[in-house]
């Protein structure tokens, strides 16, 4: 089935009057058959949607040059601050549609296509997802791209062209199952590959101290095994303002002369074999959201990221301004996203001190005056700790400096603290357990001038808990910035219909000032209007019906409270919660408890990482309840349960304006932030959450009586969790012990001996982290809630109506500006 008929016509670039690309239909079509035949070499027998879209995107990338080039220039002649966002991972989705909303010629494209019998749905269909990252943080570092850009700032995006991104999932017997995503099989429109900008990296050797002629002791890392590191650049347009950013992502490939050893000693395969050692490195993107496994790939991926992109800003420095960098630190700035790239920290010190000859202090004041450091979790297993055995193997050169620099730390902390050996042994980057370790995270706080938390109560529970010591230290350090995420393309392109009613009654000015909103407050009383609002909820919802259709083959009813968990698959996250729930459910409508019902499709979707056990159980297990559920006649009219396989942005500009109720969900305390939060609520769904993570920035803007909270505080779960006894609450609470009787019962595993008994054993332990069985009570309690508001439209319209009117503050602009104001401290540069 072709999104034809799940997309809304209506473009959204007749929302707005700003001026047009200049490029009519007509000129569209024309370009778009000279690429087709003329570059491509295709004729009218070719139907192949695939060349139809290579042909648009030509045409779009010629515009997208234009301006690229021009902002180039705007940069370098206004000398500007620059800022250089390193992220092991981007997610943008599909970049054909981005590309015409921001160059404002949806309506052109549309009409120049259906001209020549195309629909431009169709068309965007041949497009591949690039999914460069795992979930949220490569999500945000393209949502943040966007604002940049239409905030004309000069911000660069580094990162790594992945041959294989995030896998495909497909689901058999329930079960998760990967497939590798070559999605550069065809060829990718949207990149300019720039070999004149190749640089090498260097892994293994020694370091060698010699004389300069002037006397002075220098150091040089030798021996080394190269690799290169081609970057391919991704233009990033801005929202109609003729800026477009770069996206430089680095490819690697061996050096000639890394076979040549080899190959004179006669040993051609083995050199052959080298040289796919060095192409592995960009090879494949790791699948893992939350926990490091402290794998040699992993530690050559983050440190050719972070090489490559360092040279490259020096060579750009040096091009600009020779080699003085008395101004270095003041024009310009390093965002690490998250500690995968901290390994840069180190890196400039090398490059500093060893290529360009500077002492250690002069090297020092540069980089702990550009690197800036965004945290992303509180969890445990996803802090990074890399074997110093395995530095000193892979970048020996890197090991001796990061020594110097604990060093120099550690005498730091007893000076401030005399004697306190305890403290120093755990602020030190180099840990000590069964074998020495470094610990990214602090490596990434004591060479940074800013470090930053991703929402309000996760920035509180850095400085009191995992980062304390360190905000003792250095308190002016340490700030907040919330997440967000863009309009452009999560309700102006995500939903076009809601776009348009919101443009006809208030402007189009909320698309780059989403606060604007607000003004949508006027119309909860307009019968008129609320009557229009659930009109297009309604039709969004049966797009989101032909998607599960397509997906899965289930056909959903959109009369149903459409209730909708679509993230990464991690205990923390409870999508267990959530099925318990689903199997209370089912057992009261088993037992005749089903007065006053509302009828519910609950919607899952979410990849788990391939080796995360549990994760892949709990998707089990979903859909083992699901097929028990929705094969049973009786069910029919009360409840459907379905899991979306492959979930994906472009599954979500789908599912996020078809959702009425957004499960947000976590253990609190233990989501950092979540942005999915934010798209549902723009498009107006309503929250069920914890206090957790951005969840309470929410409800602080859309008031209580417009979402539904329950559960423990981050408080109470930190107090429960030292006499937790799930197996009490159990007992005391007669429909979460029939859940677990079914569960325990074999209910939905009948043929499958024993397969959730861990599920079950987690949530009985007392050592449970995630204390599910703790918050089902209040759960239950708030969908009933739920259920009851929902049965009253006019009531549930209303607070959908002042959710998008209060989802102003969640654009990635405000966050943007933020970053911006506090740490980057750019002017922006018109074009
Ligand atoms: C997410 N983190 C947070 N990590 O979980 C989420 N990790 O609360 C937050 O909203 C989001 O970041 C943006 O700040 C991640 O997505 C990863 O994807 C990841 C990837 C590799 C290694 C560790």
């Amino acid at each position: 089935l072709p999104y034809k008929t799940l997309k809304q016509s209506k473009p959204v670039s007749t929302l707005t009057e700003l001026p047009p690309l200049g490029m009519s239909a007509k000129d569209i079509g024309e370009e778009y058959r000279r690429y087709f035949s003329d570059t491509l070499g295709r004729d009218k027998h070719c139907r192949l949607l695939h060349y139809s879209y290579n042909a648009l995107a030509l045409v779009l990338r010629d515009r997208l040059l234009e301006r690229w080039k021009k902002t180039r220039y705007a940069y370098h002649e206004s000398k500007c601050k620059c800022t250089y966002y390193l992220s092991m991972e981007y997610l943008p989705g599909r970049t054909l549609s981005n590309a015409m909303v921001n160059l404002g010629i949806v309506d052109e494209v549309s009409h120049g296509m259906q001209e020549l019998g195309y629909v431009l749905e169709e068309v965007s269909e041949a497009e591949h997802d690039a999914g460069l990252g795992n979930g949220g943080l490569g999500r945000l570092a393209a949502c943040f791209l966007d604002s940049c850009a239409t905030l004309q700032l000069p911000v660069v995006g580094y990162g790594i062209r992945y041959e294989y991104g995030m896998f495909r999932q497909c689901i058999e017997n329930g079960e998760q199952v990967e497939e590798p995503d070559r999605w550069l099989r065809y060829g990718n429109p949207w990149e300019l590959e720039r070999p004149e900008y190749m640089c090498r990296v260097h892994f293994g050797g020694r370091t060698e101290f010699y004389r300069g002629e002037d006397g002075r002791l220098f150091a040089r890392w030798v021996n080394t095994q190269d690799v290169l590191a081609t970057p391919y650049d991704i233009a990033i347009p801005g929202y109609r303002n003729g800026t477009v950013n770069t996206l430089r992502l680095w490819s690697s490939s061996a050096t000639d002369e890394f076979n040549l050893g080899e190959f004179n000693a006669g040993s051609y395969p083995e050199s052959v074999a080298a040289k796919s050692a060095a192409e592995y490195i960009t090879m494949v993107l790791y699948p893992n959201d939350v926990s490091e496994n402290g794998k040699v790939l992993r530690l050559k991926q983050q440190y050719f990221l972070a090489s490559a992109s360092l040279q490259d800003v020096l060579r750009h420095w040096v091009r600009l301004y020779g080699y003085d960098f008395s101004e270095f630190a003041e024009k310009n700035c390093f965002q690490m996203n998250d500690t995968h790239p901290a390994i840069a920290t180190a890196e400039l010190m090398r490059l500093l001190m060893d290529e360009y000859r500077m002492e250690w202090d002069e090297a020092w004041d540069i980089t702990h005056n550009v690197m800036a450091y965004t945290n992303h979790t509180l969890l445990s297993e996803a802090l990074e700790k890399w074997p110093v055995r395995m530095f000193r193997e892979l970048l020996p050169r890197l090991l001796d400096i990061i020594y110097e620099i604990n060093a120099r730390f550690i005498s730091e902390v007893a000076r401030r603290w005399p004697g306190d050996i305890e403290r120093q042994m755990r602020m030190s980057i180099i840990g000590d357990g069964n074998e020495p370790y470094a610990r990214m995270a602090h490596l990434a706080i004591v060479c940074s001038f800013s470090v930053n938390g991703v929402a309000a109560l996760h920035t509180k529970l850095l400085t009191e808990g995992l980062f304390r010591d360190f905000y003792e230290l250095w308190p002016e350090k340490f700030n907040n910035k919330t997440n967000g995420v863009t309009p452009r393309r999560w309700l102006g392109w995500a939903n076009p219909a809601l776009s348009s009613l919101i443009t006809e009654k208030i402007g189009n000015g909320w698309i780059t000032d989403l606060p604007q909103l607000h003004l949508l407050k006027n119309y909860v009383n307009d019968k008129e209007f609320c009557l229009r609002w659930r009109e297009i909820k309604m039709h969004n919802k049966k797009r989101l019906a032909a998607l599960i259709k397509q997906g899965c083959g289930i056909v959903v009813d959109a009369f149903a409270l459409y209730d909708v968990q679509v993230k990464r698959f991690h205990e923390y996250k409870r999508q267990l919660l959530n099925i318990l729930h689903v199997v209370h459910l089912y057992d009261r409508v088993k037992r005749g408890d089903d007065a006053n019902w509302t009828p519910r499709l609950i919607l899952f979707g979410g990849k788990a990482a391939s080796g995360y056990f549990m994760a892949k159980t709990i998707i089990k297990l979903i859909n083992n309840v699901a097929e028990v559920i929705n094969a049973d006649p009786k069910m029919h009219e009360y409840l459907k349960v379905v899991f979306l396989p492959n979930y994906s942005v472009t599954a979500m500009e789908i599912i996020a304006p078809g959702t009425d109720l957004s499960e947000q969900i976590s253990t609190a305390g233990k989501e950092a932030s979540g942005t999915g939060n934010m798209k549902f609520m723009m498009n107006g769904a309503i929250t069920i959450g914890t206090l957790d993570g951005a969840n309470i920035e929410i409800r602080k803007e859309v008031g209580d009586e417009n979402l539904f909270f329950f559960g423990l505080t981050a408080e109470e779960v930190f107090q429960l969790r030292k006499n937790y006894n799930p197996d009490a609450i159990i007992h005391t609470d007669e429909d979460l012990l029939r859940v677990m009787q079914l569960l325990t019962s074999g209910h939905f595993n009948q043929f499958e001996y024993k397969i959730f008994d861990s599920i079950i054993h987690s949530l009985t332990s007392p050592n449970d982290p995630w204390m599910t069985i703790a918050d089902f009570r209040s759960y239950v309690n708030a969908q009933k809630k739920v259920a009851e508001a929902y049965r009253d439209q006019n009531k549930w319209t209303r607070m959908s109506i002042l959710n998008t009117a209060c989802s102003g503050k969640f654009s990635s602009d405000r966050t943007i500006e933020e970053y911006n104001n506090e740490i980057w401290k750019m002017s922006p540069v018109p074009v």
